[in-house]
């Protein structure tokens, strides 16, 4: 609540319309000197709201609070998630209802809000969110979260008060696609360690998860008609550790996880390279015959699936039928990315064959920018992952692309790979492509970023964390985050409301949040923290 106590120009006017509000008698919580703690003001949240018309008294949660849903099943998880929420640092009961009085309402309207968009509306009397569709709710309560002091994340309870700024937030997303992508492959993650980043990215609006699940170090999903695949592919992982892999029931925990945090699961098995841990696995993938060992060091680009051989569409369209069976969600990642020991010609070919197997099976091909050096499938996307100095011909590949109808989600890797270090001293990560400080991360346009691309072929924004030197749920943390929150921005928050000396001082009033919650974070020099 320090950073409430520097007089910033929009803070003093917001502090003089308090007095003004508390003179007319209208308003006695906050309004007494700055020692007392002030309402988070609405606009200072992450992703910045769309639109945001303060005024009137706050509202204070009290004890007697209740939080009324409706009685749909999804509404009642959102009222009891947001009650989850607010129970261990409130102290309240806080029940959840679905009639009769209360002063924390959901509600759902039908069309206005769109698929995820909402709108919240604070004063005396409580607070309610009102959406379209069950994720406007829960967006909703996200941003409703970040009104409150920071202090409400902890696990223990704490002295509040709880208060929630006046006024109403009029919110929708700008890009459909808001994903953050984790490489379990080159070291495993537990569903539990899966379901804490998941919980972070909701926090900040993201609604893909894509997952990484096989790479030449590790197969980590199990595929009942290649067990090995998971047995002996999935037992180890960069430096040689144990590595794992997740049993169907794990896997289905994670899509049943991310989808109770409005969050979509994309898996990603990638090929024809990156398929080391397969090749080993089974000796008949490979074009001599031959398994190679299995792999635990960093390279990339030096294995391929066999593309001339009939076996190979077997066992992909397997994997495939096995995969999409587990997925409800639309996509299918197919990788496709540094397939440097696959000649053009087999490459074109094998994308050819594979693309018809994910429609097969009702989904969505999604394949990094290669795809585009291949035939897209029609309403495939392609994940770009260049970087500002990627040759004219590669970027004028993908925008021709574009414009003949694939979706382009843009991870460019010198803004959005969140394995790239911050600076030289970072103790993790890499640096082929650049250092990565958190401004720059957040200050360009997904919408104007590749030369010849239509706005509408923009579908969002994806922030890989490639996990080579990421062993545990802190690095994760500590790569993600800031940066994270910038990217959630870039694909949430409206093009004209994007502004670094804005967004950095909301960025730093995540920091105690963060601390909060007992996460790692990098504490940039770029960010005027406030502790
Ligand atoms: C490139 S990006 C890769 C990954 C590596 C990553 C490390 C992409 C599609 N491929 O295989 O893990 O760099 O930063």
């Amino acid at each position: 609540m320090r950073r409430h106590h520097s007089t910033t120009p929009r803070m003093a006017r917001i502090l003089g319309s308090l007095l003004l509000v508390a003179a007319a008698g209208a308003f006695t919580v906050a309004a007494t000197p700055a020692s007392k703690p002030a309402a988070t003001p609405l606009d200072q949240v992450v992703p910045v709201p769309a639109s945001v018309t303060p005024g009137g008294s706050p509202y204070r949660i009290t004890h007697e609070a209740r939080i009324r849903v409706p009685d749909t099943r999804a509404a009642r998880q959102v009222g009891a998630y947001l009650a989850d929420l607010l129970r261990p640092s409130t102290g309240y009961p806080l029940p959840v209802t679905t009639r009769g009085p209360a002063d924390i309402q959901l509600r759902l309207q039908p069309g206005k809000f769109g698929a995820e968009g909402y709108r919240l509306d604070s004063g005396h009397g409580g607070v309610t969110i009102t959406a379209s569709a069950p994720a406007g709710l829960f967006h909703g309560v996200q941003t409703l979260r970040q009104l409150l002091p920071a202090s409400v994340e902890k696990k223990s309870v704490q002295p509040g008060p709880w208060l929630v700024a006046g006024g109403t937030v009029q919110d929708t997303p700008r890009f459909a696609y808001r994903g953050a992508m984790l490489d379990v492959s080159r070291h495993f993650f537990t569903v539990d360690q899966v379901k804490r980043y998941i919980d972070e990215l909701a926090l900040y609006k993201f609604n893909e998860l894509h997952l990484h699940l096989s790479d030449d170090q590790g197969w980590r999903i199990a595929i009942d008609s290649w067990p090995r695949l998971a047995t002996y592919g999935g037992s180890t992982q960069v430096g040689g550790g144990t590595g794992g892999h997740y049993t169907k029931a794990d896997y289905q925990e994670i899509v049943r996880y991310a989808a109770s945090r409005y969050l979509e699961v994309v898996p990603e098995i990638d090929m024809p390279g990156h398929t080391n841990a397969a090749l080993a696995s089974y000796a008949e993938l490979n074009c001599d015959g031959v398994a190679p060992s299995l792999y635990t060091g960093t390279e990339v680009g030096f294995s391929s699936l066999c593309v001339p051989k009939q076996i190979t569409y077997d066992f992909v369209d397997d994997v495939i039928r096995e995969l999409a069976a587990l997925t409800p969600g639309r996509y299918l990642h197919i990788g496709g990315d540094e397939a440097h020991s696959t000649s053009h010609a087999d490459y074109v070919a094998f994308m050819d064959k594979v693309q018809p197997i994910v429609a097969k099976y009702s989904k969505t091909v999604i394949g990094w920018h290669q795809l585009t050096g291949a035939t897209p499938a029609k309403g495939a996307l392609a994940q770009y992952w260049g970087l500002d100095d990627t040759s004219a011909e590669e970027k004028a590949q993908v925008a021709k692309a574009a414009q003949n109808g694939t979706g382009l989600i843009l991870s460019p890797a010198d803004r959005l790979y969140l394995d790239m270090k911050y600076t030289e001293d970072t103790p993790l990560g890499q640096d082929w492509a650049g250092l990565v400080e958190v401004r720059r991360s957040y200050d360009w346009d997904p919408g104007t970023y590749l030369a010849g691309v239509p706005g509408s072929a923009v579908r969002g924004v994806e922030a890989p964390l490639w996990t080579e030197t990421i062993t545990k749920s802190a690095d994760i943390e500590y790569m993600a985050f800031p940066r994270v929150a910038g990217v959630a921005e870039l694909g949430w928050s409206p093009a004209a409301t994007h502004d670094w000396d804005a967004y950095k001082v909301r960025l730093a009033a995540q920091g105690p949040r963060w601390e909060a919650r007992g996460m790692a974070y990098y504490r940039s020099p770029q960010v005027p923290w406030t502790d």
